[in-house]
């Protein structure tokens, strides 16, 4: 039989760079032929060959309803049908704004642009213009999307193809990223003591999702909110992944539910809060917000920001999310994936274990989870290459690649949950 994801990857190849347009879809790292995807539904997509996978990427977590939920299409075909842009303001925006408001409260002001990148450039941006300060903390392994400050030691993508400083950013242009390894509390007051009055923000994934599902600890979040605090810089979440993905209130509540008083100065949201379409968003305090042009000296725009259709989607998106009970049920079919998974592997002898919060999960072939970058970046990546081969040849669709996290969805049922279990004891037991 011909192999069509083959033939359209060749196709593919001869006019887009690796045939992808975004890099960890070219299974480069695992080896093999990307899964070209004709339609989806629920918790499943069909490839070109009509073979049917249980997606627990699901877009890489804008799914949350699982494709093609009823509720969000509706909204969708509706939005459409009165127009696809107008590059002028909506209702609907307000309303998404009014929805982003009330299920994070840290955030009083909102804006709405297309892409998690934009947002967490724009809020770089907006951090530097509102303190006057140059210097941004990140961590690595934290992946932030592709603007060049942000492009030092990143997860992703960069983690992947083992290139974590992009080519093409100017030294120059970084100088003032300043890069801390992940909960790592030395190090990060040592950071403070040396340029806390010139630092801007500190911008961190407060459960890193670009090197594999790695929580920030208790101690350190804490060590992060104290020192922003104490020196004047803005503690802005990277929540582009865990975003109403983790909880309605996103990892800030779930940090809230373990420090008391805990809440970041800014916030940026992507994936979840659109849908599937593309949308994002940077939010935070009102004096912050209000330095963005119009109002303020920091200027920001796009032709697409707050499209209509795609607000349509993230509305009908984050109304779903609302439904008593819906994060419960995530939480508890999420948590039991990552234990059937460790059952499986454990009683093929193999190191294993892995975590989740919300519908967000990850796993490792290790014994204990890891804390930071470094640790992550010893995974014994030929291991995990078999284990994901062996779990495509049956059907089951997980990242293609060692540093993302994965993702369930509402629509996964105890039985796709059984069937990967299933599927992953077969494969532990050849590895
Ligand atoms: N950077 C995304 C994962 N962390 C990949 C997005 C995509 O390829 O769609």
């Amino acid at each position: 039989m011909t192999d069509r994801n083959q033939t359209l990857f060749e196709r593919a190849k001869t006019l887009i760079p690796g045939g992808v347009n975004s890099p960890v879809r070219a299974f480069k790292a695992v080896g093999g032929t990307p899964r070209f995807v004709q339609r989806a539904q629920g918790a499943y997509f069909w490839d070109a060959n009509d073979q049917r996978y249980i997606d627990y990427i699901g877009s890489w977590g804008p799914m949350i309803l699982g494709h093609g939920h009823p509720a969000v299409l509706e909204a969708v075909q509706k939005a459409a049908l009165d127009g696809f842009s107008f590059g002028a303001p909506t209702e609907r925006e307000i309303e998404l704004a009014e929805e982003i408001v009330k299920l994070v409260p840290s955030i009083e002001m909102v804006r709405l642009v297309s892409s998690g990148t934009e947002a967490g450039m724009s809020a770089i941006r907006l951090a530097r213009g509102a303190t006057g300060r140059k210097k941004i903390i990140k961590f690595e392994g934290c992946y932030h999307g592709h603007a060049d400050a942000l492009l030092v030691k990143a997860g992703s993508g960069l983690a992947t193809f083992g290139n974590p400083t992009s080519a093409g950013v100017p030294p120059e242009v970084v100088q003032d990223t300043l890069v801390l390894e992940y909960n790592n509390v030395e190090q990060l007051e040592a950071a403070f003591a040396e340029h806390g009055a010139a630092t801007a923000c500190l911008m961190i994934e407060p459960i890193a999702g670009n090197m594999n599902f790695v929580r920030a600890s208790v101690p350190f979040m804490t060590r992060c909110r104290e020192l922003c605090t104490q020196h004047g810089a803005l503690l802005v979440f990277d929540e582009v992944m865990t975003g109403c993905r983790v909880g309605l209130a996103s990892a800030q509540g779930h940090y809230a539910s373990l420090i008391p008083g805990f809440e970041p100065d800014m916030t940026v949201l992507g994936k979840v809060i659109g849908g599937g379409m593309p949308l994002a968003a940077f939010g935070g305090k009102r004096a912050v917000m209000e330095q963005l042009a119009p109002l303020g000296a920091v200027y920001q725009a796009g032709t697409l920001s707050g499209n209509p259709v795609a607000t349509a989607c993230g509305l009908a998106t984050l109304r779903e999310l609302q439904q008593p009970g819906f994060y419960e049920a995530l939480s508890a079919r999420t948590q039991s994936l990552v234990a059937g998974l460790t059952e499986a592997a454990h009683a093929a002898g193999i190191p294993f274990c892995g975590d989740s919060q919300g519908g967000m999960f990850g796993f490792f072939f290790f014994d204990q989870l890891p804390q930071n970058y470094a640790t992550v970046m010893t995974t014994d990546g030929a291991r995990f290459n078999k284990f994901y081969h062996g779990m495509l040849e049956r059907g089951i669709y997980f990242a293609p690649a060692l540093y993302e996290a994965g993702f369930v969805s509402s629509a996964h049922s105890a039985a796709d949950i059984e069937a990967t279990v299933a599927a992953a004891r077969e494969v532990f037991a050849q590895l």
